[in-house]
């Protein structure tokens, strides 16, 4: 399929999606996140990928929502029409994707841009990368999540001050406070986030999503539901081939054959 504002590849077990619309700074228009949504799904739906890479440009992730398209809007239509949901649903595809979703962010992540790398299980970063929820300076505040997900990972104070201040984080701050798990050159960005995804591809796939709607319910519930959902779930994988193969191959000094069971 032919895309406008992304580009789709497959290497191995990972997908790739590259946001790619650099003359408005990768601003999530709603043809992109009409095809982000159909990318997402075309990749689900590939018994081939087990990881997903979504990126962006060298100096820039996206800049946010397309500020041009929002300009005229009003409340009553937004809300009839619950936008951005009725294009292309990609905003919820991403939040209903089930593999796991690394975000390799350079240059700005800004409003729905940082929104966006903040709805993905992982955000790795170069050190240019810039993250903000500056839609205070526009008039507006954040809408896809960077109210609720900037507090739970880096904390209340922080997560207020950015969302107040409108001002940006840069890499370094972004890793000291746990928003992103490593920062890694400009160059290397997109080779260590394919060998990240191309080593929890390598695993069982169905561990990997165990494991990964388990941190989710740490990060979206109370600690006593989390806990008991993990147990439930780690009680869950010994059901799977793959969780007695694992085993017995640690047992028997061997490296595992995962079938994806
Ligand atoms: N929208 C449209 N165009 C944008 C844009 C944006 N967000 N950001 C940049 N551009 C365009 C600029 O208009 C310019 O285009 P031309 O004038 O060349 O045609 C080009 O990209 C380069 O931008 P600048 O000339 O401004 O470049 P600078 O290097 O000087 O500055 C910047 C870069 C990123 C600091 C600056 O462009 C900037 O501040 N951009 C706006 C950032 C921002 O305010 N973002 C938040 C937007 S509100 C929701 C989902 C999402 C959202 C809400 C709800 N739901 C699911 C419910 C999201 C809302 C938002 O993100």
């Amino acid at each position: 399929m032919q895309h406008e504002f992304i580009e789709l590849s497959r290497e191995d077990a990972v997908g790739i999606i590259r946001l790619h619309r650099p003359e408005a700074y990768n601003a999530l228009c709603n043809g992109l996140i009409a095809e982000l949504g159909q990318a997402l799904e075309a990749l689900e739906a590939d018994d081939a990928i087990g990881a997903i890479v979504v990126t962006g440009g060298e100096k820039v992730f996206a800049a946010g929502a397309d500020i041009g398209e929002m300009l005229e809007r009003e409340h009553a239509g937004l809300f009839v029409e619950d936008f951005p949901f009725a294009h292309g649903q990609g905003w919820e595809r991403l939040a209903r994707c089930r593999k796991p979703l690394i975000a390799a962010v350079s240059g700005y992540a800004l409003g729905g841009g940082c929104e966006m790398a903040m709805a993905c299980d992982i955000i790795l970063a170069s050190e240019t990368a810039k993250f903000g929820q500056p839609e205070v300076k526009i008039g507006t505040m954040p809408g896809a999540g960077g109210t609720q997900r900037l507090v739970r990972a880096i904390g209340k104070a922080k997560a207020m001050e950015l969302c107040l201040s409108g001002r940006t984080m840069d890499a370094e701050e972004a890793e000291r406070a746990g928003l992103v798990c490593r920062v890694v050159p400009v160059e290397a960005l997109l080779e260590e986030a394919r060998a990240l995804a191309a080593s929890i591809a390598a695993h069982s796939r169905p561990v990997v999503m165990q494991i990964r709607e388990s941190v989710n319910q740490a990060f979206e519930t109370g600690l006593q539901a989390g806990l008991l959902f993990e147990r439930r779930a780690f009680q869950g994988t010994f059901d799977f081939a793959d969780r007695r193969e694992g085993m017995a191959a640690f047992a028997e000094k061997r490296k595992p054959v995962f079938r994806h069971r």
